[in-house]
This record gives C-alpha cells, structure tokens and sequence, in this order.
C-alpha cells in the first residue's frame, strides 16, 4: 500500500515536470542572432531615429545595428533598456565594415559618429515597455530624438 502510494507520487511528479513551459535553453548568448537596423538621424540631419519604435522579445539574441549616415554625432541611449537585457558585445566597425573594436560588459549608451557604425549585441531578459530612447546630445531630444522600445 505505501510502495503503491510512492510509485503513484512519483508518477505525479514526472508528468508535472514534463509539462512546464521554462525550460532552460543553454547559452542563449551562443544563438544566431536577430539583426535590427537603427538610423541615427539622416543626410539631411534630421533628429531622428529611424525606426523610432521599436520591438524586441526576450531570450533571443539580437545585433542592433546602430549606424549614422548625417553630418554630426548621435548617442543611442536608454537606460530601460539598458537594464533589461544582457549584453554580449558592442562591435565598432571601421570605414570597410570590418569589425576594429569590441567592448565587453554592461552598456548604458553609444555615441555614434558621423558615418561611423557600432553594434550591439544583447539579449533581452524583461519585459517592459519604454518610452526613454533618446539622443542625449543637447537639444537632439527635444528636436525629435526620441523613440520607445517595447520588450515581449
Ligand atoms: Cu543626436
């Protein structure tokens, strides 16, 4: 009677751990990654990103591709976003696209020169909705430079 109960309970116990949804996916850093392309203003200088709303889903990996093609410097900056994911890398590219630089560890933002490329590799791991994206450079953000990103 009581070795049928343990049985029982064992049994009960392997189908509620095969049913649950986190499963863990290894080194979710390792995946192919998801590439976003942001603008940081234009040729005509606008103050704008482009695009200005973003969307992303947590545990994947992304390269957000952040490039400049106006005449003057540009940051990327949220510090939302910053704390929702994980990052990788930050890779700055040189004048040929090949990657001259990266940088490890937490980021909060990057500045962007004209012409210049950087990338940033991350993994979202919270969902949020953000409305904090903005250029910090004087009067870029109330010029328009703003944007939101939504993690699901
Ligand atoms: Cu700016």
């Amino acid at each position: 009677m009581k070795r049928a109960y343990l049985v029982l309970m064992f049994t009960v116990i392997i189908v509620f751990a095969g049913t649950g949804t986190s499963i863990a996916a290894g080194d979710l850093t390792a995946q192919t990654p998801i590439e976003v392309r942001i603008q940081l203003g234009d040729k005509e200088n606008s103050l704008r990103f482009f695009p200005d709303k973003i969307e992303l889903e947590t545990g994947k990996l992304y390269r957000v591709v952040l490039h400049n093609p106006s005449a003057m410097a540009h940051y990327f900056s949220s510090e939302g976003l910053s704390r929702a994911v994980f990052t990788r890398k930050v890779q700055v590219l040189g004048p040929d696209g090949k990657t001259i630089t990266e940088v490890k560890g937490t980021i909060l933002e990057i500045e962007v020169f004209p012409g210049g490329t950087a990338e940033w590799w991350f993994v979202p791991v919270k969902t949020v909705a953000l409305n904090d994206l903005k250029c910090t450079i004087k009067g870029h953000s109330e010029g328009g430079m703003t944007g939101t990103v939504t993690i699901k």
